[in-house]
């Protein structure tokens, strides 16, 4: 598998999955997610409605992943995850690592060969940059996926950085 990085914005990305930061609740928010529904339209929200009514009544539990249409975006699919939200009391990175195996695996179910993924929960999440840098890049590069190209795609300099650094880093 291919790991590559881009600064931009993800809801650009012509790749067969492209990743959405979302929450539990599967009914959008700011950051990734409002730019995901608002870019891609409302039926990824009737989608999502659809799999609260049926699977995730409580919610989509973090760490896990499930899988809408894309609507309007140039992507097959939307691949949404809860990342964990930073705490410096307890380490959450088992958390974020599955977020990432999660969201591979779904593509393996989906036969996804590319896939997007911005830094999940380094916005309001408020996990710093380096360190969901180095968990995101761990746990792709362990998974067993026949994903062929992860592309981290990265809004600020910064998390390119970051990211760039966890890559020459492993
Ligand atoms: N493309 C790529 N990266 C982006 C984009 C974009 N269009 N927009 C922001 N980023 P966040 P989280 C970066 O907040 O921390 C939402 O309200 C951003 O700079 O989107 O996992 C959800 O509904 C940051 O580095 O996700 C949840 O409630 C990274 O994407 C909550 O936020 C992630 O920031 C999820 O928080």
């Amino acid at each position: 598998m291919r790991i590559t990085l881009l600064q931009g914005d993800i809801t650009a990305q012509a790749v067969d999955a492209v990743v959405n930061a979302a929450n539990s609740s599967l009914m959008g928010g700011g950051g990734v997610d409002g730019a995901v529904h608002r870019r891609g339209g409302p039926s990824i929200l009737e989608e999502c409605r659809r799999l609260r009514a049926s699977r995730y009544g409580r919610g989509l539990p973090t760490g896990q992943a499930v899988a809408t249409t894309a609507g309007d975006l140039p992507a097959r699919w939307v691949i949404h995850t809860v990342g964990p939200v930073f705490s410096p009391e307890e380490d959450r990175s088992d958390l974020l690592a599955s977020c990432h195996r999660e969201s591979l695996r779904v593509a393996d179910e989906l036969g996804a060969a590319t896939v997007a993924f911005p830094a999940v929960s380094t916005g309001v999440f408020g996990w710093p940059l380096d360190g969901a840098a180095r968990i995101a890049v761990g746990a792709v590069r362990a998974a067993a996926t026949r994903v062929r190209e992860v592309r981290f795609v990265l809004f600020t300099p910064d998390a390119y950085t970051a990211f760039e650094q966890a890559l020459t880093a492993g």
